[in-house]
């Protein structure tokens, strides 16, 4: 039996789960990890809803040179009740907590990547959906040193999307050190990750070049702030477009590339101003950014990589979700409707991100 749990009988003994086999998924009944099964350091969490990230859709495709586990419980943008924490497990939570399941399931905290927090880049760094069954199930074990509270005032589905596209656009941002009255171009601005930081940008006080395609994703992305819109598919010089839509014609003084393909990352060191930084965020396979080394150098350009965020920025970029500056534009589905989730999700045809409800 679990240190604290809520009454074991009330846990049942199986659950519905999204299970990836050989690059499918389908809605399985799978057992239930009871309280009495849970380590030192796990948490049970009910999950009530789980945002569906590119991510999932990655891995299922297995479009990574990483390899995850098999059979696979993808997820990792849950928000969820704790109902039972392995016995002897040092932590502040409670039965009862609400949290989140990010794609960080865990790490060590004692490395020197842990001890700067460079949390993602620990070397034991477990992720949720990948190398661990994440928030695709009705019950998933979690790491509690890792979970993180959601505050009272954000409803959980709304809080669902912040646990990896809120918090990995915000420390994008902040990687980017664009200052307020800068600009900001944001390619992929219509999609999960794209629209919060959006706003995110702005609560910054950014000013913000979207690029995407299609009317719904401009009307979304201008209704969320963006000062400019440029549609990827109806522009042939995208260089230009993006230059020209800063007041003095020399391109934003940063980007945030959050495409999930590959064509996106061509022009940004070509777009942003002298000194510009691209953060790279999005993850296409087989992607490469090509720069020219003279204009690089000649121009003090930077490219920088972010993945993710720690435990800090989860923390803040909830925060700020809570204040209701941020907020997530979003349709929920039964969890059924995953696999339609990620054929709309492949052509490219989702506003927004889709919130899975577990229980409908
Ligand atoms: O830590 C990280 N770096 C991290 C965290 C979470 C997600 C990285 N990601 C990665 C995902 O794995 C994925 O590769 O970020 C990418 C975007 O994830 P998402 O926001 O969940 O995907 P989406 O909702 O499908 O949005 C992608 C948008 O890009 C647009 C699409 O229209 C869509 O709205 N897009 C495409 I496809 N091609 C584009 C282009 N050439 C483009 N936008 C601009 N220019
Ligand atoms: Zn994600």
């Amino acid at each position: 039996m679990g240190q604290q749990a809520i009454n074991p009988e009330q846990i049942p003994k199986t659950q519905k789960a999204a299970v990836v086999r050989d690059k499918k998924v389908a809605i399985e009944t799978v057992p239930v990890v009871q309280p009495s099964e849970l380590k030192v350091g796990e948490a049970l969490v009910k999950v009530l809803y789980s945002g569906v990230c590119h991510t999932d859709l990655h891995a299922q495709l297995g479009d990574w040179p990483l390899v995850h586990k098999e059979p696979l419980i993808g997820g990792h943008e849950g928000a969820g009740i704790v109902v039972a924490i392995g016995e002897h497990t040092d932590t502040d939570l409670k039965i009862g907590d609400r949290v989140g399941i990010k794609w960080l399931a865990d790490s060590c905290l004692k490395c020197d990547y842990c001890r700067q927090g460079y949390e993602p880049l620990c070397h034991q760094a477990l992720c949720s959906g990948f190398s661990v069954d994440g928030s695709f199930q009705q019950y998933a074990v979690s790491f509690a040193r890792h979970l993180t509270k959601i505050p009272e005032s954000l409803p959980m589905d709304k809080a669902a999307p912040i646990l990896c596209a809120g918090v990995t656009v915000y420390k994008a941002l902040k990687q980017s050190n664009a200052r307020a009255g800068e600009w900001v171009v944001i390619p992929g601005a219509g999609g999960g990750l794209g629209h919060l930081a959006i706003q995110y940008a702005l609560y910054m006080g950014l000013r913000v070049i979207a690029i995407d395609t299609g009317a719904q994703k401009q009307a979304l992305c201008t209704k969320l702030g963006a000062e400019r819109w440029i549609d990827f598919r109806e522009t042939d010089d995208i260089v230009k477009a993006v230059k020209a839509a800063t007041p003095d014609g020399d391109g934003p003084h940063a980007a945030i590339v959050t495409s999930a393909v590959g064509a996106a990352y061509e022009q940004a060191l070509e777009y942003v101003r002298p000194h510009g930084t691209v953060v790279s965020v999005g993850l296409p396979p087989d992607a490469k950014v090509s720069a020219d080394v003279f204009w690089t150098t000649f121009l003090e350009k930077q490219l920088k990589g972010s993945y993710v965020g720690n435990r800090q920025d989860a923390v803040e970029a909830l925060d700020i979700a809570a204040s209701g500056r941020v907020e997530t534009t979003y349709t929920t589905l039964p969890f059924a409707k995953l696999p339609e989730v990620y054929g709309q999700m492949h052509d490219g045809s989702l506003v927004g991100r889709v919130v899975l409800d577990l229980w409908a």
